[in-house]
């Protein structure tokens, strides 16, 4: 049976409560030790769920006024019994409690060890318990939508169907096994390449809609490039919608890279202010010039920017040649408030840094650009990296099946039941001990 375990689970510090919480099964025992409610006779008889109001007794004779709640098993985040204590915030408080606990036989948690237990007492699969830190660890509004439909078990779902769709496979190839009839092993294997075509088209969806993935977790980075004085930081500035960057008429104002970040649409969009990019003697400004051409490297949009009062110049003329063979990079014509000089650009985008227009146009094309489609919420949108790399394996499995047409229905079993493992790694059920520990590692204490 597993020990009992307690850890602090709100973070350290001043706070208006902290919740501590003792997990496993016989913790009742302790808290009848530490804990006094005019509401509790006898502690074999609590009510699940219930917030009980009354004190934690310490060792040293002290009080404090608190709420116990107990989940009995297997209803609790843990599917072991778990009680939690909501005292008053503060460090000393806070740890003086998780003190009492372990002076009476709890064990301190290691991290994500109550969801480890969550995981092991089948309460959640390996994929719940990712979204769960993914969750916890989201940085835009869209990361986190995806995480959270993730956490109640969809994707379990749907991998379960298509694991129990292998097993009939397996089991209608096992059937042609007991009668090597010819005519029907052809038809088997018919229905059951029909199957994998279906399977097939689902880890396609899976992977397409994991395309956006790494920009709901990142963002996108997009940097501004250009001659000096175009008006980079202050197209930066009206991104933003806060004067970050130094504005001058002075060419070559801005000599280091300038990261800023805004959310549109859910997504984070990360800009970058670079040195104008020139032939300069200046040693400052010659190193912000080599900084601007590495974040091109980097950048998933570049926007390339020019003063529409002017004509090109020849640095101009170098950058544009630098960047054409870069995919996605916008040409944006700035100062529209002034005379137009500058001839056409093929799919220009006109501006005013200065004034403020057009520049919504800008980030929706930055989206459009990225993203392609409006993100679906409703689907199933896996943004994790280890589920992904599952995804591919399975197609690589998945492609070795469609070449073994040919091959007996023993080596077909045998690369079916590789599918179905795989996709077993997602949920955790056939996932290695070593990359489980790896994941509840990740944990914060008291998760
Ligand atoms: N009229 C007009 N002036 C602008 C506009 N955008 C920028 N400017 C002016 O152009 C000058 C240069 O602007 P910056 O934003 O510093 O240009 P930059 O590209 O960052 O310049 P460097 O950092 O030196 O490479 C400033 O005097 C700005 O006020 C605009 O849309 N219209
Ligand atoms: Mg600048």
């Amino acid at each position: 049976m597993n020990d009992i375990i307690c850890a602090i689970s709100t973070p350290i510090g001043r706070g208006a409560i902290s919740i501590v919480r003792l997990n496993g099964q016989g913790c009742l025992n302790i808290a009848k030790k530490v804990f006094q409610s005019k509401k509790i006779n006898d502690f074999s008889k609590l009510n699940p769920r219930y917030f009980y109001l009354g004190y934690f007794c310490f060792d040293d004779n002290t009080k404090e006024h608190c709420m116990m709640v107990y989940f009995k098993s297997p209803k609790s985040y843990t599917g072991e019994d778990l009680i939690e204590f909501h005292v008053h915030g503060g460090t000393i408080l806070t740890q003086k409690v998780l003190n009492q606990l372990l002076n009476n036989g709890a064990r301190l948690a290691q991290p994500g060890e109550f969801s480890r237990r969550a995981f092991e007492n089948g309460k959640i699969s390996l994929d719940q318990a990712e979204s769960i830190i993914d969750e916890i660890n989201a940085e835009s509004e869209g990361e986190l939508k995806a995480t959270l439909s993730l956490a109640d078990g969809k994707l379990k779902n749907e991998i379960l169907n298509l694991q129990n769709y292998l097993t009939e496979n397996i089991a209608q190839i096992e059937a042609t096994l007991d009668y090597p009839e010819e005519d029907f092993e052809k038809s088997a294997k018919e229905s059951i390449f029909k199957n994998i075509k279906k399977i097939d088209n689902n880890i396609n969806s899976f992977i397409e809609s994991s395309k956006n993935a790494r920009y709901l977790s990142n963002g996108i980075n997009i940097s501004i490039i250009g001659s000096p004085n175009v008006g980079k930081s202050s197209l930066l500035n009206a991104l933003i919608g806060s004067d970050r960057a130094i504005v001058t008429d002075i060419e070559g104002t801005t000599r280091d890279i300038l990261n800023e970040s805004i959310y549109y649409k859910g997504i984070k969009f990360n800009f970058i202010d670079t040195a104008g990019i020139r032939e300069s003697n200046d040693v400052v400004e010659k190193i912000g010039i080599e900084k601007s051409k590495k974040t091109l490297i980097s950048s998933d949009v570049v926007i390339f920017l020019l003063d529409g009062s002017k004509n090109l110049t020849e640095s101009d003329k170098k950058l544009k040649n630098l960047l054409k063979n870069n995919k996605n990079i916008m040409i944006i014509v700035n100062k529209i408030d002034k005379k137009r000089v500058l001839e056409h650009q093929e799919n220009e985008i006109c501006i005013s840094a200065l004034k403020g227009t057009n520049i919504d146009t800008i980030k929706d094309k930055i989206y459009k650009m990225v993203i392609n489609e409006e993100i679906d919420y409703n689907k199933t949108i896996i943004i994790n990296e280890r589920q992904i790399n599952i995804l591919f394996n399975c197609k690589s499995i998945l492609s070795d099946i469609f070449k073994s047409k040919d091959q007996s229905m023993d080596v077909i079993a045998m690369l079916i039941k590789k599918l179905w493992n795989e996709l077993g790694k997602i949920t955790g059920q056939t996932e290695n001990e070593q990359i489980i520990d790896l994941i509840f590692s990740k944990f914060c204490l008291g998760k």
